[in-house]
């Protein structure tokens, strides 16, 4: 596995991410032949049925881009994608959005029950630091569970399930996508930078690309959820308005937040400047970001 046997392209490159991240879960989440194995199908479940795997190739790419070896990340890649998705199915449960849908296919609440599904976001979580803790090292670990606590993703959730039905500023959404969303992109680069032995210098470059492909992103997830259909999003489309939700386009409009979104991939392209290698991905996937349709 070398970098000559990646392809150029970003639609190429992230296709490759994916089969490599894929392969490297799918050894993780072996279903064992004792009383778990319930709960071993449901992560299985969870994680192996689809997801764009940008947050993984975040990892992989931001490793590279400092000079690491992409196989040395992508156990750590693996393991920001369990966190991901351990994300997904608790916010998909009744007590959180309540969705029957995700990823194109039924949430792990309704495929198997509500207790499974806290259990396998619970089992991908620790399965998840086991991983880091083997090979992204002490530093990373210690970021990842910063950036997922209390100031990151937790805290995000809990402000955004508390925002609902009532008005929101915009100051207050972006601190909600800040925390609920960008945290997870910022750690992603942050592992993987650390691992393939990032200075301080590129990770500052990394966090601040993160925090604005990471707004830009959400930004365009509540745009799409206004504005695109289940089938093509593979989970229920107009949910955000349904739950009264804080959103960009319920703040400030539709084409007020596509500026936004387009504002926040600029300046990320200007924070990665400086980025010793593999610039141009950078530049490529923050204009997906804000151009992708699901
Ligand atoms: C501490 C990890 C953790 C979770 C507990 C439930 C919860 C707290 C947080 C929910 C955070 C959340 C679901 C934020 C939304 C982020 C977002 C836009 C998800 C969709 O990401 P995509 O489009 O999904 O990359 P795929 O399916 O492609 O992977």
């Amino acid at each position: 596995m070398n970098s000559e046997t990646k392809p150029a392209d970003l639609a190429g490159y992230l296709t490759w991410c994916k089969t490599q991240v894929d392969a490297t879960i799918d050894q993780y989440l072996h279903v064992p032949e004792y009383r778990e194995e319930r709960l071993a199908e449901a992560m299985r479940y969870a994680v192996l049925g689809g997801g764009k795997r940008l947050r993984p190739a975040l990892v992989l790419l931001a490793c590279e881009s400092v000079g690491g070896r992409v196989e040395d990340a992508l156990p750590a890649a693996a393991a920001i994608e369990m966190i991901h998705t351990y994300s997904l199915v608790h916010d998909d449960l009744p007590c959180m959005d309540d969705d029957d849908y995700r990823r194109g296919r039924l949430t792990v609440h309704k495929k198997f029950d509500e207790a499974t599904a806290v259990l396998t976001g619970n089992a991908l979580h620790a399965l998840a630091f086991e991983i880091l803790a083997d090979h992204g090292g002490a530093r990373a670990v210690r970021e990842v569970a910063h950036y997922i606590g209390t100031e990151g993703i937790l805290g995000g959730q809990m402000d955004d399930l508390l925002a609902e039905d009532t008005r929101t500023s915009l100051e207050q959404v972006s601190f909600i996508h800040l925390r609920k969303t960008a945290s997870l992109i910022i750690a992603s680069l942050r592992a993987g930078g650390i691992i393939g032995g990032a200075t301080s210098e590129d990770l500052d470059r990394l966090s601040r690309y993160g925090r604005d492909v990471g707004l830009a992103f959400q930004i365009v997830d509540d745009i799409l959820d206004e504005v695109g259909s289940t089938e093509q999003l593979g989970k229920p489309a107009g949910s955000d308005r349904a739950r009264q939700k804080a959103t960009y386009p319920g703040t400030v409009g539709i084409e007020k937040s596509r500026e936004r979104a387009r504002e926040f991939a600029e300046s990320a392209k200007q924070a990665i400047d400086g980025i010793p290698d593999r610039r141009e991905t950078f530049v490529a996937l923050a204009d997906y970001v804000i151009s992708r349709d699901r």
